[in-house]
C-alpha cells in the first residue's frame, strides 16, 4: 500500500524543484532581468515579502554603511588573526563572526527590540525605561560606543537617520524613541550616543522586520568587510601575527622558587 512519510522540514521561503530557485515564488533570474537587487532578495527570504521600492534603498544603505568599520573591531581583527596564521578563507571569516555578539556587533536584535518596547511601553517615559533596563537588562543594547560620541559623531548613524526621516515617508517610531533616549544618555556621559547598532535595529523594526531576523542584516553586511580583510591580508602575504611584549601587561608574580 501507499507509505505516508512525514516530512523530516518544513520550508516556507525558497523552492528548488524547477529549474531555478524561486525565493517566495519568484524566480531569481526573473527578479534579475527586471532589475531587482539583493536588498529584495534579503526581503524576499527574510521578511517574506518583496520590499517596496523605498523600503529597498534603506535596506541597501544599512548593508553598505555596515560593510566594513576597518581592521581595529572584534571581528575584522579575528578575521585578520586567522588570515595571518593561514586558516582558510570560510573558517577566518567565522573565526570574525565568532566576535558578532551583544558588545559587538550582535546588538541589533535586542536594539531593536528593546527600543520597540520602550517606544510602546515609556513613550513619554525616556528616564522610566532606563531605570526599567538597568533593573531587567543591563547596558541600552544600541547605545555606547568605544571611540565614537558627542565630540566625534559616528557620520553612518548620521546619515541614515537623516536619510530615513528627510528622503524616505517611513513612519519612524522606534527610531524617535531612541534619539530621545541618545538625548538622555549622551547628558550622562558623551559617548552614550545611539550606535550603529542600535540605529539599524530601530530603523528596521519602523520597517516591519520582527527583532529576531535584526542581527542578520550586521552579520550579512560584516561578511562582507571580513572577506576583504581575509583577501587583503592574503594579498600581502602577511606573516603570522604575535603580540609584542609591549602591548601586554604582564601582571605576574616574579619567577620565584617552588
Ligand atoms: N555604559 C559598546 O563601552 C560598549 C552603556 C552604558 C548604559 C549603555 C558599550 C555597550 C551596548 C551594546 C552595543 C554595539 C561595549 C556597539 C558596534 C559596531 C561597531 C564597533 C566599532 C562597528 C562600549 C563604561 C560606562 C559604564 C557603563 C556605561 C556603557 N554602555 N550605560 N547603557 N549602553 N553598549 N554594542 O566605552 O558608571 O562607569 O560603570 O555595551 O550597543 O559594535 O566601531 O568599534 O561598526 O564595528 O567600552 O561600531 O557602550 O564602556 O562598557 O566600560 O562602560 O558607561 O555602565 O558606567 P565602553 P564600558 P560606569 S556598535
Amino acid at each position: 500500500g501507499e507509505v505516508v512519510v512525514e516530512p523530516l522540514i518544513r520550508t516556507t521561503i525558497a523552492d528548488d524543484r524547477g529549474e531555478e530557485p524561486r525565493y517566495m515564488g519568484y524566480a531569481a533570474s526573473e527578479l534579475c532581468q527586471k532589475g531587482y537587487g539583493i536588498e529584495h532578495t534579503i526581503g524576499l527570504l527574510w521578511g517574506k515579502r518583496l520590499p517596496s521600492q523605498e523600503e529597498a534603498e534603506i535596506i541597501k544603505r544599512i548593508i553598505m554603511i555596515s560593510a566594513d568599520h576597518g581592521p581595529a573591531v572584534s571581528g575584522a581583527f579575528g578575521a585578520i588573526i586567522a588570515s595571518c596564521a593561514g586558516i582558510d578563507l570560510p573558517q577566518a571569516v567565522s573565526a570574525g563572526m565568532t566576535m558578532i555578539g551583544p558588545r559587538f556587533g550582535g546588538a541589533v536584535t535586542n536594539a531593536g527590540k528593546y527600543f520597540k518596547m520602550g517606544a510602546d511601553e515609556y513613550p513619554n517615559d525616556i528616564p522610566g525605561f532606563l531605570a526599567w533596563m538597568k533593573k531587567n537588562v543591563g547596558p541600552v543594547p544600541g547605545i555606547g560606543h568605544r571611540v565614537k560620541s558627542l565630540k566625534n559623531p559616528d557620520r553612518r548613524v548620521k546619515y541614515l537617520v537623516d536619510y530615513v526621516k528627510n528622503q524616505t515617508k517611513l513612519h519612524t517610531p522606534v527610531l524617535n524613541f531612541a534619539l530621545e533616549v541618545e538625548k538622555v544618555t549622551t547628558g550622562k556621559k558623551d559617548n552614550l550616543i545611539l550606535n550603529v547598532d542600535g540605529a539599524m535595529g530601530c530603523i528596521l523594526v519602523d520597517l516591519g522586520y520582527p527583532s529576531h531576523t535584526l542581527n542578520g542584516f550586521f552579520v550579512l553586511a560584516r561578511t562582507i568587510g571580513m572577506i576583504g580583510h581575509w583577501i587583503d591580508q592574503q594579498e600581502q602575504n602577511a606573516r603570522l601575527i604575535r603580540v609584542y611584549d609591549y602591548l601586554i601587561n604582564y601582571a605576574v608574580r616574579e619567577p620565584r622558587e617552588v
